[in-house]
């Protein structure tokens, strides 16, 4: 599965151009991009930086990258980041790593939106995985409460015995389903509740899916 990661991870440095501005996603699969990303700076490539969390930023930053704002730019040319589960249709459960908010925010500004994974990753039907939900803090019993009545086992993430806060300063809800049938509808059901700032569902988002296969990577689209 290392491997796997990181095959899958530097193959999508194809798809960078001299003078893009890149938004960097979170977590181990990525992580492989962001390095090589950062060999290529070190050799003369112009790119720009603009990471979906504090240690994205901190890891580019490391490598050499320039980091930029949302503030500082007109528009992200691709997007490359990690996902928990990824379907045959390549909408994925993200959120693991508790930055699923700048991560949908930079996926859904990017004009391509690409995703590393590992084969590990992929299935039929997603909800595998649990499905990562960012909700503000005041009220998240309740609004655990109302997520629960979908049909499903609500934890509050905790990082040993403190709760998990988020770059945004929120709440981060693991919710586990047996399955998940219609991932549309129950992104749209979720997000429409009071609390919820977002849900890990990347619905019609992704515009290519590199998998890490063996020592080959297959490409989705
Ligand atoms: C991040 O990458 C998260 O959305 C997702 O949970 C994580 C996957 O982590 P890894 O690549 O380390 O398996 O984008």
């Amino acid at each position: 599965m290392h491997l796997e990661k990181k095959i899958a991870g530097e193959k999508a440095v194809e798809f960078i151009e001299d003078g893009m501005t890149i938004g960097l996603g979170t977590g181990s699969t990525v992580y492989w991009f962001i390095q090589k990303l950062g060999e290529l700076v070190s050799k003369g490539l112009n790119v720009k930086g603009i990471p979906t969390s504090k240690n994205t930023e901190q890891l580019a930053r490391s490598l050499g990258i320039p980091i930029v704002s949302f503030q500082e730019i007109d528009n992200i040319h691709v997007a490359i980041d990690g996902a928990d589960e990824v379907d045959e249709k390549l909408n994925a459960i993200k959120g693991g790593g508790g930055a699923l908010v700048r991560e949908k925010i930079i996926a859904e500004f990017a004009n391509q939106f690409i995703i590393v994974v590992d084969q590990s990753k992929c299935s039929k039907q997603l909800g595998n995985h649990f499905l990562p939900v960012e909700v503000t803090p005041f009220g998240w019993q309740g609004t655990a409460n109302n997520i629960a009545a979908f049909g499903c086992e609500v934890k509050l993430r905790q990082v040993g015995n403190k709760t998990f806060i988020s770059d945004n300063n929120n709440y981060i809800l693991d919710c586990y389903f047996k399955k998940i049938n219609d991932a549309s509808l129950l992104h749209q059901r979720i997000k429409m509740l009071t609390g919820v700032v977002d849900t890990g569902l990347f619905i019609d988002l992704a515009d290519m899916v590199i998998v890490g296969k063996g020592n080959e990577t297959e490409i989705i689209k």
